[in-house]
């Protein structure tokens, strides 16, 4: 029987496992990326592991998130992460080189190979075939160091593209469109596997806007044929060498399939305050907007931008918006200065940021009070851009210039014709950017800031776990309403304590304090709780503050994986209906929990204050219950060493 690219990738990294869906095995890691604002957290844990060299093929350090320097503490984290990584063998991509996935997609990623990033947005490598995985810090700590990455193997899901994108519709529309079918959960446990005779159609970038977005559908990642456009890609990137042939077997199996026909599609944009809240530009209507960002690892490749200073070559941004762009790395704003593009923008009254995160994760940009802002980003959740009444669209870059120019949400098929951009048969290449690792560990001091203060790691756990329900949620709680990021608390990414005054604000204000007088307890949720980031402070600030277990009808990935590597229980609600007759402030014991966990998948839960019981279930691999029972993933590990 023939495979599909998901199970020749996998099979030729198994380690252990038996490739059957839902079932957990454990893959070797070609390549890590880490970034600045998760990767202060993966260094000090790597370092904990003490292995002098990272085993990976290639590891790279980024340096894209926490640019704006207000304070020491960003410098600082970024001053430890360039010494930690020269010391242990990784790569160092200077602040100002660019987004992580931007720069990994032009660079160091490889159709065929295994990535593992401390980044949600890892998957945008899959646009060139590789595999490509966000996860929490940890992991890719324990990758660095050589250790299998454990996942559950997914159901494939075969994306039949049909056709050809119209003028003026593009793959922001694609991954949108499938966004409105499948929803914010309809990816968990899935990786999505684009086929059909459209694929040809689309560049490697316009693949990779595509598998990064799929990250909003909570899926594992999404992974493109490595085809012969991929291959000019990586020939006008100068590794032409580095390329494979890759693609299905044409008996091919698939868990399920979807088909979209390219050339039906118009386009789209996401509502507030959810990704998957699509609808048409059309049907949306021409509503007033304040502020248009263009730029974030999903819209900011040399082609997106050439395509916006075409649009905007002899205009004026309407006098009511803000254009704000921000190229997604050295090499595309090295281009656009070469070849006037650069000019175009600035002179139509665009404000050119640096190649970062930047307004995507509040780090500057926040829009005004009850303003709209047209974005070509990846997640407009809740509070998100910094400011909380604000309301937060995701659109193509075509979308957001059209608006910027008419101070209204435009369909940007007005504009006549479509300003077509040729892919550059060489890009501009220099990776002076990219501090190679020393050669002698000794030669180089790691450098620790006053701001990087020690995490916090959980004990065994006890045969009793009680509490009082500190907070009940809703469905689709987001890692942004666990621990927001703005330019306020991103510089704080190494600090634990400092966070824990902010979990959960945007849900409860008065969470922490209540947290902190309770000494811990539990939380309670709806569906699909924790979507959104790798951040593991979203596990790490709620361990600080003494939570022991999350009772929720559904996790989202990665989340669920950093609460079990912080030894704090996933737990889910066996009879949904349950989640009605907890409320907040009761108080509930799990008795003899070692035992009840390693007996089975289900547990007891008394709720003491309304005298009744409820059954939990713990979906993990026996594998990952010793993990909880150790109290962690670094536990665990010690233990086992
Ligand atoms: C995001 O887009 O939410 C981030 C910021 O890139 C996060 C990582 C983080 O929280 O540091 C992600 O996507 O994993
Ligand atoms: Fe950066 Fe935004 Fe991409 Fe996250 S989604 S990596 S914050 S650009």
């Amino acid at each position: 029987m023939g495979k599909n690219i998901v199970e020749k990738i996998i099979e030729k990294h198994l380690i252990s496992g038996t490739m059957k869906s839902g079932k957990e095995i454990a893959i070797t890691i070609d390549q890590t990326l880490t970034q600045d604002s998760t990767g202060t957290m993966a260094y000090l844990q790597y370092e904990a592991m003490g292995v002098p060299r990272v085993k990976t093929k290639r590891s790279v350090a980024y340096v894209d998130h926490n640019m704006l320097q207000a304070g020491f503490e960003n410098a600082d984290d970024h001053k430890y992460i360039q010494t930690v990584a020269s010391k242990h063998g990784v790569y160092f991509s200077r602040p100002g080189n660019g987004i992580c996935h931007q720069v990994n997609l032009e660079r160091f990623d490889r159709p065929g190979w295994t990535l593992l990033g401390s980044d949600s947005h890892t998957p945008t490598a899959g646009g060139i075939g590789m595999l490509a995985i966000g996860a929490g810090g940890l992991d890719v700590a324990v990758a660095m160091a050589g250790g299998p990455y454990y996942l559950t193997m997914p159901r494939v899901c075969r994306v039949v593209l049909k056709g050809k994108l119209n003028p003026w519709v593009t793959a922001k529309d694609v991954i949108l469109e499938i966004l409105r079918q499948l929803s914010v959960k309809g990816g968990v446990g899935k990786v999505l596997e684009y086929a059909g005779d459209g694929v040809s159609t689309l560049t490697v970038p316009e693949r990779a806007t595509i598998t990064n977005m799929g990250t909003e559908l909570g899926a594992t990642t999404s992974i493109f044929p490595s085809d012969e456009m991929t291959r000019a890609f990586m020939r006008a990137q100068n590794r032409e060498d580095e390329w494979i042939e890759l693609c299905a077997d044409y008996d091919a199996q698939y868990d399920e399939e979807i088909e979209i026909d390219l050339s039906t599609l118009e386009p789209l944009i996401a509502k507030p305050h959810s990704p998957d809240n699509v609808d048409s530009v059309k049907n949306v209507g021409p509503i007033k907007v304040d502020q248009v960002a263009i730029g974030s690892c999903t819209n900011s490749s040399y082609l997106d931008l050439m395509r916006v200073a075409k649009i905007l070559k002899g205009k004026t941004v309407h006098p009511d918006v803000s254009l704000v762009i921000s190229p997604g790395s050295k090499q595309v704003y090295t281009m656009l200065a070469k070849n006037g593009a650069l000019a175009d923008m600035v002179d139509a009254g665009a404000r050119v940021l640096e190649c970062a995160c930047g307004p995507c994760i509040g780090m500057g940009q926040a829009p005004a009070t009850d303003a709209v802002s047209v974005r070509t980003f990846n997640r407009n959740f809740y509070g998100r851009s910094g400011t909380v009444s604000a309301k937060v669209y995701l659109a193509s870059p075509e979308v957001a210039v059209a608006t910027a120019l008419t101070g209204v949400l435009t369909d940007p098929r007005i504009l006549g014709e479509y300003p077509e951009i040729d892919m550059p048969d060489t890009f501009v290449v220099n990776d002076n950017s990219v501090i190679s690792p020393a050669e002698h560990a000794e030669d180089v001091e790691v450098v620790r800031g006053p701001n990087i203060k020690p995490f916090p790691i959980n004990e065994e756990l006890k045969d009793k776990v009680s509490g009082t329900v500190l907070l009940k949620m809703e469905d689709n709680i987001t890692t942004d309403h666990i621990m927001p990021s703005n330019a306020k608390l991103l510089p704080y990414r190494s600090n634990i304590p400092y966070l824990s005054d902010y979990c959960l604000t945007p849900v409860d204000k008065g969470f922490p304090a209540r947290a902190k007088e309770a000494g811990g307890g539990f939380l309670v949720a709806g569906h699909n709780y924790g979507q959104g980031s790798s951040r593991e402070h979203a596990a790490l600030v709620p361990l600080y503050l003494g939570i022991k277990g999350v009772i929720a009808k559904s996790f989202a990935r990665i989340h669920k994986s950093n609460l079990i590597n912080s030894g704090i229980l996933p737990l889910v609600f066996v009879n949904e209906d349950d989640y009605n007759t907890i409320d907040r402030d009761d108080y509930i014991v799990i008795e003899d929990a070692v035992n009840q966990i390693k007996q089975g998948d289900t547990l007891i839960v008394k709720n003491i204050t309304k005298d009744i019981e409820f059954k939990v279930k713990l979906e993990v691999s026996p594998r990952l219950k010793n993990v909880i029972l150790a109290g962690g993933l670094l536990n665990y590990t010690k233990k086992n060493a």
